[in-house]
């Protein structure tokens, strides 16, 4: 397995499970009309989040929640890019954007970003012969279904070999198309078209996919499989996410994608304590 990622200027050691932190662009009462946030704001988060010790600031204009609906290609771009560029030069470490749109990829890393994390794994026309164009690390997650639906009926056969199949078809997609192997980073995408034992079962067999030989990323923080768990609303969710990230890092995930990244930070400075120190 690769044990770096090169992100343009910056790199991203991956001898140790790194955190990545979800920048949060979606309308909130900081925002000017409701509609975008302030870049001042978004700087002022991201800046928070890597004081805190995240190696890469996730940013995305898109919700793909479930149940969450498609967003215009300008209005992603309008959200996403003005805080990308007041971001870039603010931060030490790289930026990725959250999109499956070509030319949300391609204004992005214009931008500045230098990573894209598609959950639709480079499956919507024209995103191959973007991330062909742009030459960064790009994680290919596994979705069931589309967000709107994705949750009313989800199946497998064994849903692990199922993922890792889908997964490699992805792989030898990109690879064909002229991505290199060292910008490849896959997520099994916990929550997307699974049902609460299909997300436990891919977490307690997590260490199958490392078989693929391609730096993997997790993302478990505040999700409905621990609402399902501690019958809780999602702000009550850090200290089960940060027990999930745990779990997770230790059956081999690479970069683990959260909102609380201090936490998360310290609890996975337990589990390189107890691989690292001995007498
Ligand atoms: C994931 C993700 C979300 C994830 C990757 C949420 C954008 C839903 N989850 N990207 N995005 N993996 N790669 O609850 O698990 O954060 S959005």
């Amino acid at each position: 397995m690769i044990k770096r990622l090169n992100c343009g200027q910056k790199e991203i050691d991956l001898t140790q499970p790194q955190v990545m932190g979800v920048l949060n662009v979606t309308p909130d009462s900081f925002s000017d009309g409701g509609k975008f946030i302030k870049p001042e704001r978004a700087i002022q988060h991201a800046q928070k989040m890597v004081a805190a010790g995240a190696a890469i600031i996730d940013i995305g204009g898109e919700s793909t929640r479930p149940g969450a609906a498609e967003v215009a290609v300008d209005d992603e771009l309008r959200r996403v890019v003005p805080v990308i560029e007041a971001l870039v030069g603010e931060i030490p470490v790289p930026v990725s954007v959250d999109t499956s749109k070509p030319e949300v990829m391609l204004a992005a890393v214009e931008a500045g970003a230098s990573m894209v994390n598609d959950v639709r794994a480079l499956r919507e026309p024209g995103t191959l012969e973007a991330a062909v164009e742009i030459n960064v690390p790009v994680c290919l997650m596994h979705m069931q279904g589309q967000p709107r639906t994705m949750q009313s009926n989800p199946q497998y056969n064994d849903v692990v070999s199922d993922i890792i199949h889908f997964l490699r078809q992805r792989i030898d997609a990109v690879l064909d198309a002229g991505i290199s192997k060292e910008n490849i980073v896959l997520d099994p995408g916990f929550g997307f078209g699974k049902t609460t034992a299909h997300n436990y079962t891919m977490l307690r067999e997590f260490k199958r996919f490392t078989e693929m030989g391609f730096p993997l990323l997790a993302g478990l923080s505040r999700k409905s499989m621990i609402g399902a768990i501690l019958d809780n609303p999602v702000e009550e969710r850090m200290p089960a996410s940060v027990a999930l990230a745990v779990l997770v890092a230790e059956r081999g995930a690479n970069i683990i994608r959260v909102h609380d990244v201090k936490e998360t930070v310290d609890g996975l400075k337990m589990l390189e304590a107890m691989q690292n120190l001995e007498n």
